[in-house]
């Protein structure tokens, strides 16, 4: 990865991942890139940005021959939730920046990583230690556009060689920019709640287990991947990769043993429960294990000291709502 384009990048991966490949690979090689310039002040001022619809496939191109980009990472999506309420949007959304990235990548010899989620299963497959290979026919409109997506990129790469590679990233716990519209978006929301609020209202049942990973897990996933050596890769698109899974009593305790007063109580979201009951409660991540070496460092307990710091010092700055 020479010259990369994040593409969504003012979302909650990509507020992250921006600053971490600049890092790695050198500011001016990692152009952000978004439909909202709001979001994105602090990447914009840090390094390359541009205002892009990823559905508009002549500016998406331009910004590519500009920078001589090599990599992209097209992040853009509709989550699970918001998918249910419109449908039709997260199809055109999710598949039109996917096929975008893959025809521009195509043309301009770029390698592409598009994630895609634990909601690519459904509730046939097997939702206990969920193996890499297995049914897929989810029943939400996102679970429906990830499959087509990870059988798209599968098809580029065996049809024109583009290097395409992905994961199914569990639900992603950050304390940077909030998720919003997935299933998974309690296990960040409750962080907040128990440091604003000392109390949340949690809209999965007890006992609803489901597959979670720190953001700086998930950033490495992103970087180890599209840093593997392609010859050992058995599979692309896309990987099972893990973390940590819990249901929302366990995240609770974790936090109230830090903050005793801390008290939650359940008001059970139907959609949310639907999709989650269909999502597996634990991945089988070991392809990615011996592929590219995925080895995850945060577990529940790391995780919530640092959440609860992280989000703790933002609400001393003034910095939360
Ligand atoms: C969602 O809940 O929709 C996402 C996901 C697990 O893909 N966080």
């Amino acid at each position: 990865m020479k010259n990369i384009l994040v593409v969504g990048a003012g979302g909650q991966i990509g507020s992250e991942l921006v600053p971490y490949l600049r890092k790695i690979y050198g500011n001016e090689h990692v152009v952000a890139a978004d439909i909202n310039s709001s979001a994105c002040i602090h990447l914009a001022e840090e390094g390359p940005f541009e205002e892009l619809d990823a559905l508009k496939a002549d500016r998406y191109l331009e910004i590519v021959k500009k920078y001589r980009i090599d990599t992209i990472f097209n992040l853009v999506a509709l989550l699970s939730a918001t998918g249910e309420k419109k449908p039709q949007l997260a199809w055109h959304v999710n598949m039109g920046a996917l096929m975008n990235s893959l025809e521009i990548a195509r043309e301009n010899s770029c390698a592409v990583f598009t994630p895609s989620s634990i909601g690519a299963f459904g509730p046939t497959s097997p939702l206990d230690n969920t193996p890499q290979d297995t049914v897929m026919r989810p029943t939400t409109i996102y679970g429906i556009c990830k499959v087509t997506g990870e059988l798209l990129s599968d098809y580029y790469f065996l049809k024109y060689g583009v290097d395409t590679r992905s994961v199914r990233f569990p639900g992603i716990i950050s304390n940077v920019t909030l998720p919003g519209g997935g299933t998974t978006d309690y296990a960040v929301e409750i962080f907040y709640g128990a440091v604003q609020h000392k109390h949340y209202v949690c809209p999965l049942p007890e006992g609803t287990y489901l597959d979670m990973m720190y953001m700086p897990d998930a950033l490495d996933a992103c970087v180890q991947l599209m840093e593997a050596d392609p010859s050992k890769l058995k599979h692309r698109n896309s990987f099972n990769v893990t973390a940590m899974s819990f249901e929302p009593s366990q995240v609770y305790s974790a936090i109230r043993r830090r903050i005793p007063d801390f008290t939650m109580e359940y008001s059970v979201d139907p959609v949310k429960k639907a999709i989650a009951d269909s999502w597996p409660n634990y991945m089988d991540d070991s392809c990615a294990r011996q592929e590219w070496g995925w080895s995850p460092k945060w577990n529940l307990e790391t995780m919530t000291d640092d959440m609860l710091r992280a989000i703790g010092e933002k609400m001393k700055k003034g910095l939360l709502g």
